[in-house]
């Protein structure tokens, strides 16, 4: 599923991150950049130590914010390590925190001339986000930067299983 915006392209697949030849694939990250489980786990399993190595150097990346290193031996050129918030209810910032990170992660793809980003479904996992509410913040905002930034030609969402990737169907003919 894919809409047009501006001239860039955002879509939705169903699959695994780690197999996304984009410029950067998007790592749900923790502030202490320490590998954990669910995406960040398999990210770093399937792209060797070079990654972690370069998270510890940077070492901190506040809720909201983002970082980049090199994707090792993954097929895309680099991670962007975006850190979510933890769902707390939904009244303690989390949409604008959750905005931010999707919003940092891109202007970081700017900054460094990539033109291709994968993301998966930040916070929805081990941070508890309701999945069809973060998937409208996660899908507007990418819109609005795509829509100011056409230097990004592709933001490819990649839902791990089906409950994921409807919620976020839904939400992009919402959109659209
Ligand atoms: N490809 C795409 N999506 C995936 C993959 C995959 N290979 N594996 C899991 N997902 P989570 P969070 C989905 O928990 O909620 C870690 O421990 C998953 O089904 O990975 O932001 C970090 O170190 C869900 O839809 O991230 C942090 O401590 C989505 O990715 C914390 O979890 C996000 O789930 C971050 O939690």
């Amino acid at each position: 599923m894919q809409v047009n915006v501006g001239d860039s392209i955002l879509e939705l697949v169903e699959g695994d991150i780690t197999r996304q030849d984009t410029d950067a694939i998007v790592n749900a990250a923790n502030s202490q950049l320490r590998v954990g489980g669910g995406v960040d786990g398999a990210i770093n399993r399937a792209g060797g130590p070079r990654i972690q190595e370069e998270a510890r150097r940077i070492g901190y990346c506040p809720t909201g914010q983002a970082v980049i290193t090199t994707a090792g031996d993954l097929p895309a050129r680099h991670v962007i390590h975006a850190v979510g918030p933890i769902f707390q209810g939904g009244d303690k910032g989390e949409p604008d925190l959750l905005a931010s990170a999707y919003r940092e992660s891109l202007k970081l793809a700017s900054a460094h001339g990539l033109a291709s980003v994968a993301f998966p479904s930040l916070s929805t996992g081990v941070y508890g986000y309701p999945v069809d509410q973060a998937g409208r913040v996660a899908l507007k905002t990418v819109r609005d930067y795509l829509t100011q930034h056409p230097e990004i030609k592709r933001v490819r969402f990649v839902l791990f299983g089906q409950p994921t990737f409807e919620a976020y169907a839904r939400a992009l003919q919402e959109l659209s």
